[in-house]
């Protein structure tokens, strides 16, 4: 992080997962940023992770759109916002309101949201507004309604510390949300007695601090809940009391648990009966429990019965909203509670109001001012795009988000936004999946430029400042669709001037005629001035209007927001598990990786970020991969009906057998074909309408290839043409991997067009004509422009020390030769890699430091720095040291 003289500090939010941590940007003279985590912020307490570590290396303008365009020319935005405006009231007045939809995001702050919502329900009068939410959150909150009578997470963050048992089920926390998990490690460090049970059907780095990990069945959660609430009646552990004065339908939730006995709980599960036996006896035994639970619950077609099934076991035993109980969904996107707020979701209205409560829409209306609410939800996601496709919907705005990869069958979604009439998005970015098929581009505003409020997954409510000016033309999405309101003629509702304004009519919203009867009340806020805004400090809801300051947790004493006050055990059925077929004989699974967020348009852009995994893959277990001829390091050709990917096989026993697992970051802008949601089925929950992304019968064979290659380059390259590759950004420039199927002859030619090295340049070449491997280095002077590493096999180049090659001077024509033999000179050894991305330590550093006796995390992190900033790596690192002691000792 460069040194600053004169600095300006802003308190800020970082803007990747719901952890939501406080950071301080630091805005030197000379323009350069360097983030911290902020110390007094009640959810990181000063820690950041790898990803809101490098925030900074994300905030350069490359790629970004910086002016409106207009099929694909620069506008101006009165001409593009007045487009926009003219194509969507035509639609509305020529087919209805229902023709147009809005799709956004959980990353949008609050103040956009609530404007999007306001402008769709209010006063276009369609409830076709949806978000990527549904992707994430929708079976969480549709749980949450059934059982709660609101979307109520009842906890906090300390009850992780404060449990004695923590279940993380559906959760990859040391990679999803490293703050969280860092709190709860350190928490259990200095607790030995605290246990955490991780249940995930593979042994993810989350397990790494787990006494029991858990290999469950793919979906088979609500089986393993199931068969812990009757254990837990039978064993006497329920709070029979909390049962009869809170809750209904106790009995028929008991029944249908009761339906598997133990073999066919272990059947249903893929758990032996004694780690049934085990799991039960802790929940049974252990009163502070607190049962996490995020994608692994949520994205399944039984994702909402999930959650009811857990929910059923707190209500059960009356472990809910005490100091270390307590259900706890983790929130995925930065603000994926604040657009569950604001009514983000098809199927809600503002302020945590109903949509079909016909007392509800009739308040909103009054509020608002508005003609007439849809009396009917709109389309989720999943159907909005089929209505894309089929001509039923003909103006769409897509805000922060992009289909075009994160939506299951996306091939189909993509093909459906092309030949939509109107489509306009509003991205930081120009080129992006979706972004190339708008009719309209709008820039917006990016984090460090925006601002406003997002919510975290404790409900707590943070500013998002601005320490940036605004690139170009670029302006904050709540603006953009305030001006399109304006001139569809709704000025006086979209009169707005600041983020302020829109949030103290948010804050008045939710305490409108709220006599305690909804649980969202933040109406303290309702006449907050823009300076109070400005120094808003972080807030946990509700925080109603008189009332003290407080920090609640909801229903240790019921008050639940059902009419009668009372929660709901929903009886859930255990739907098996889909078999798999001949033709599709494996389970596709799919997440994230550490480094990496989603699409990949912000953390794509930091070296070190890119380097910890720099290609799209598979994670198979080494059985499988026998069976169909696939080694580590090979190519795997992954198909489903629906698509197509070719990705990396990395092998591992940490997989499940007959289970794969590809991350959803890779697409079209970094790898040739991994966008792997093209595989993914368009089948949702009944209840949520939420993607099943999580469990997708698939086909896998080898991919041949007659040539793999490893390159890098100090340009980025302009086209790549080759049947696999996957580029990721790099020191000094970019590296990719490839391959080819059809053989190539011309491969000095074959860089000269990707990498445009003029003609007048040279290359250094080598081969090896027993291995048959070629190598070509260009040179500009004494720098190296690009170098490739051609082998019939995959390519066993040090790929570290090649990519420091692009920033060292080749002057001396020996370390010219180096580089095209591919080999680091002895006294520069491959750093292996990345590991720790914070101080870009690689796996070669790290086991060198082991040999020289290092057996210990600290020990490591004393020698090498590795794993002592944001403590993301820690895992990887014990992990390393267990196989290196392991092998030793063989
Ligand atoms: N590094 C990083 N962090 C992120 C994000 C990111 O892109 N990158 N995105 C953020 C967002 S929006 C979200 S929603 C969260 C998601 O956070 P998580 O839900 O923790 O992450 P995922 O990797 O999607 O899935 C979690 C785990 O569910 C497991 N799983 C799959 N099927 C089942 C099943 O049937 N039962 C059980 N019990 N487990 C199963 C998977 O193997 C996986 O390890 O992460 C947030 N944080
Ligand atoms: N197979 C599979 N698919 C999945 C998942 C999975 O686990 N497996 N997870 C699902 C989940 S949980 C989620 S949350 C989604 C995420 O999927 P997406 O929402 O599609 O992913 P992002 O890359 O976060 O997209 C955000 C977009 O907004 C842009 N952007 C960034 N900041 C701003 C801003 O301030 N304003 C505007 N207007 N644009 C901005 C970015 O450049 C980017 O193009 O993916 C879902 N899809
Ligand atoms: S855990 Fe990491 S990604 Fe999540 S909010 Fe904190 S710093 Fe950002
Ligand atoms: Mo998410």
């Amino acid at each position: 992080m460069p040194e600053l003289v004169h600095e300006k500090s802003t308190k800020t939010t970082c803007p990747y997962c719901g952890v939501g941590c406080g950071v301080i940007a630091r805005v030197g003279d000379d323009g350069a940023v360097g983030v911290k985590g902020d110390p007094e912020h009640p959810a990181n307490f000063g820690r950041l992770c790898s990803k809101g570590s490098a925030l900074a290396e994300t905030l350069d303008l490359d790629g970004r759109l910086l002016y409106p365009e207009i099929g694909g020319r620069r506008a101006g935005w009165d001409e593009a916002l007045d487009l926009v405006a003219t194509r969507f009231s035509r639609s509305i007045a020529e087919h209805g309101p229902d023709s147009v939809a809005f799709y956004v995001s959980g990353q949008l702050l609050t103040e956009d949201y609530y404007i999007a919502n306001k402008l769709m329900k209010g006063f276009i009068g369609s409830a076709n507004i949806d978000t990527n939410s549904r992707l994430c959150m929708s079976s969480s909150v549709a749980g949450h309604r059934r059982a709660f009578g609101a979307d109520t997470v009842p906890g906090t963050y300390e009850d992780l510390e404060l449990a004695d048992l923590v279940i993380l089920t559906g959760s990859n926390l040391a990679w999803c949300h490293p703050v969280l998990h860092q709190r709860l490690a350190v928490a259990k460090a200095s607790r030995p007695e605290m246990k955490v049970v991780v249940i995930d059907p593979r042994r993810t780095m989350t397990a790494d601090i787990a006494d029991m990990h858990l290999a469950i069945a793919p979906d088979g959660d609500t089986a393993l809940f199931n068969g812990l609430l009757a254990h837990l009646v039978r064993s006497g552990a329920v709070d029979q009391n909390y049962i009869s004065a809170h809750t209904k339908n106790f009995v028929e939730a008991f029944a249908a648990a009761s339906a598997l006995d133990l073999p066919e709980l272990a059947t249903a599960t893929g758990l032996t009966q004694a780690e049934l036996r085990d799991f039960y006896r802790l929940f049974e035994t252990i009163e502070k429990v607190v049962t996490c639970y995020s994608q692994g619950v949520n994205q399944s077609v039984g994702g909402t019965d999930k959650v009811n099934a857990i929910l059923n076991c707190h209500l059960a035993t009356g472990r809910i909203g005490r100091p270390g109980m307590g259900p706890f969904s983790l929130t995925g996107q930065p603000n994926a509670m604040g657009g569950r707020e604001v009514g983000g979701l098809a199927n809600m209205l503002a302020a945590h109001m109903d949509i079909d409560q016909p007392l509800h829409r009739d308040l909103v209306q009054r509020f608002w001012g508005a003609p007439a609410l849809p009396a009917k939800p709109g389309l989720k996601a999943v159907d909005m795009f089929r209505a894309v496709a089929d001509g039923r919907i003909k103006a769409l705005w897509i805000m922060a988000t992009n289909p075009v990869v994160s939506l299951p069958d996306a091939d189909a979604v993509e093909a459906a936004i092309k030949n939509c009439p109107f489509v306009v998005v509003s991205d930081i970015l120009r080129e992006t999946d979706t972004a190339r098929h708008a009719h309209v581009l709008l820039p917006s505003l990016g984090w460090g430029e925006k601002d406003g409020t997002v919510t975290n997954s404790e409900r707590r409510i943070s500013r998002q400042r601005a320490f940036l000016a605004a690139p170009g033309e670029a302006r904050a999405d709540w603006w953009q669709l305030a001006e399109v309101g304006r001139r569809m003629g709704f000025g006086q509702a979209f009169a707005h001037t600041s983020p302020a304004e829109v949030f103290a009519e948010h804050a008045a919203l939710s305490g409108f005629e709220n006599d305690g009867g909804r649980d969202f009340d933040i109406s303290a806020h309702a006449a907050i001035d823009r300076e109070s805004y400005d120094d808003l400090l972080p807030f946990q809801w509700p925080q109603p209007n008189g009332a003290a300051r407080q920090e609640k947790r909801f229903f240790a004493d019921g008050g639940f927001y059902h009419p009668d006050g009372r929660a709901r055990f929903v009886a859930v059925e255990a739907r098996m598990a889909k078999a798999a077929s001949d033709a599709l004989p494996f389970t596709l699974n799919t997440g994230r990786v550490r480094d990496h967020w989603h699409t990949m348009t912000r953390t794509g852009k930091s070296a070190r970020l890119s380097g910890h995994l720099a290609e799209p893959f598979v994670e198979i277990h080494p059985r499988d991969a026998q069976e169909i001829g696939v080694a580590d390091a090979d190519l795997v050709m992954i198909e489903s009906p629906y698509g197509r990917v070719i990705v990396r096989a990395l092998v591992t026993e940490r997989q499940a057998e007959r289970n794969l697992f590809v991350p959803m970051h890779w697409n079209d802008q970094f790898a040739a074909k991994a966008r792997i949601d093209a595989l993914v089925a368009p089948v949702t929950d009944p209840y949520s309408g939420q993607p099943a992304s999580k469990n997708v019968a698939v086909r896998a064979a080898p991919f041949a290839a007659s040539a793999y290659g490893f390159a890098v380059s100090a340009e980025k390259p302009v086209a790549l043409d080759a049947s696999y590759w996957a580029i990721a950004k790099a020191d000094g420039g970019w590296r990719m991997e490839l391959a080819f199927a059809d053989d190539e002859s011309d491969w000095i030619g074959w860089c000269r067009q990707a990498f445009s090295i003029p003609a007048e340049i040279e290359p250094i070449g080598y081969t090896d004509r027993t291995s048959g491997e070629l190598r070509l280095a260009f040179f500009d002077e004494d720098r190296l422009l690009a170098a490739l590493f051609l082998s019939p096999r995959p390519v066993a180049v040090a790929r570290n020390w090649a990519v420091s090659q692009l920033s060292v001077s080749h002057a001396n024509l020996g370390k010219r030769f180096a580089v095209a033999a591919g080999r680091p000179g002895a006294d520069k050894p491959d750093p292996g890699a990345t590991v720790c991305s914070c101080f870009s330590i690689g796996v070669n550093q790290i086991t060198a430091a082991i040999r020289d006796g290092c057996h210990s995390v600290e020990a490591v992190g004393e020698k090498l720095s590795a794993g002592t900033n944001c403590g993301s790596c820690r895992a990887e690192i014990r992990g390393i040291i267990h196989a290196c002691l392991a092998a030793a000792a063989e």
